[in-house]
């Protein structure tokens, strides 16, 4: 299937923690559909249509596609640099922080959506200036120290641009969602110009990441009205897998001063 094809399709949302297990680890390979026999196409337009209203229905399936594609590019070019990033500290130090990859567009229905929400000008300039979440990465790592490390490393590179850095490590939610969200710009360059375009870069935990899942699934099934036991008991899971994440560093950190390799990594982290 090629490019063009794939991103017509590409998946509405985040895969789930429960997807997590069929993915291989560490590999950042997005999933795509069949093409859908729904998708916007010419060819089921009525007879009467004029061929001015045609050419100007094929010149916005080209400019939509054309943007969507900018986006497709950026989110390749993360993932490299995400992989490099994963594969040569694995090389140098028998060890990554990053624990899974996984990047998503934003569907055309939710991307519509918040336009109507947030009252965004219709224009692809305006939906491309306001909405900075069109291109999304989500990286899981096993410790909280690792999130902001690669954050840090993201970055700290000259081509990576950061717009906006929402830190609900910090701040949790009130729900008790946690993560570390970060808005970059990173350069596309196409044939006749170079486009900075956004990326939302989600980094968490697996903890806080099991939690998320579960928790966007029931908003979603209550359509965002989750009773309010249930949205307790979310709570009181927040603080547990908040828990599990100090605990498990802290056991990693007392096993790292018997593990000389470890010793020097997070030495190093510290240090930088
Ligand atoms: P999806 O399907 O994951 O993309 P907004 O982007 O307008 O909704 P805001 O304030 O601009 O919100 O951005 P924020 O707070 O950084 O949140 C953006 C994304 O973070 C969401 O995208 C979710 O992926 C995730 N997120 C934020 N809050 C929560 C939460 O309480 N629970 C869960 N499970 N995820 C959250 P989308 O577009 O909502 O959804």
């Amino acid at each position: 299937m090629g490019t063009i094809a794939k991103l017509a399709v590409a998946p509405s949302g985040w895969p789930t923690a429960l997807q997590i297990e069929k993915d291989t680890v560490n590999e950042a390979e997005p999933q795509y559909e069949a093409l859908p026999e729904t998708l916007p196409t010419l060819r089921g337009l009525p007879e009467r249509i004029t061929e001015d209203a045609r050419s100007a229905l094929r010149d916005l399936q080209t400019r939509l596609v054309a943007f969507q594609l900018k986006y497709q590019f950026a989110l390749d070019q993360l993932e490299t640099k995400i992989n490099i990033l994963r594969e040569e500290f694995e090389h140098t130090h028998e060890y990554s922080p990053i624990e899974h990859v996984r990047t998503r567009l934003k569907s055309m229905d939710s991307l519509l959506a918040k336009i109507e929400r947030t009252n965004c000008p219709r224009d692809l300039d305006s939906v491309g200036e306001r909405i900075r979440d069109i291109a999304g990465v989500r990286i899981t790592c096993s410790f909280v120290a690792d999130a902001y490390w690669i954050a840090d490393m993201l970055t700290s590179q000259p081509d990576v641009t950061v717009a906006e850095v929402k830190d609900y490590i910090v701040e949790p939610k009130p729900n008790g969602y946690q993560s570390l969200h970060l808005i970059v710009q990173v350069p596309v360059y196409l044939s006749d110009r170079t486009e900075l375009v956004y990326v939302e870069v989600q980094i968490r935990t697996i903890a806080m990441d099991f939690w998320a899942s579960l928790e966007h699934k029931i908003y979603y099934k209550y359509e965002g009205e989750i009773p309010a036991g249930l949205r307790d008991e979310l709570r009181q899971a927040a603080i547990v897998a908040d828990h599990l994440d100090r605990t498990m560093a802290r056991l990693h950190d007392e096993v790292s001063h018997l593990d000389g390799r470890h010793d020097v990594v997070r030495h190093q982290r510290r240090r930088d």
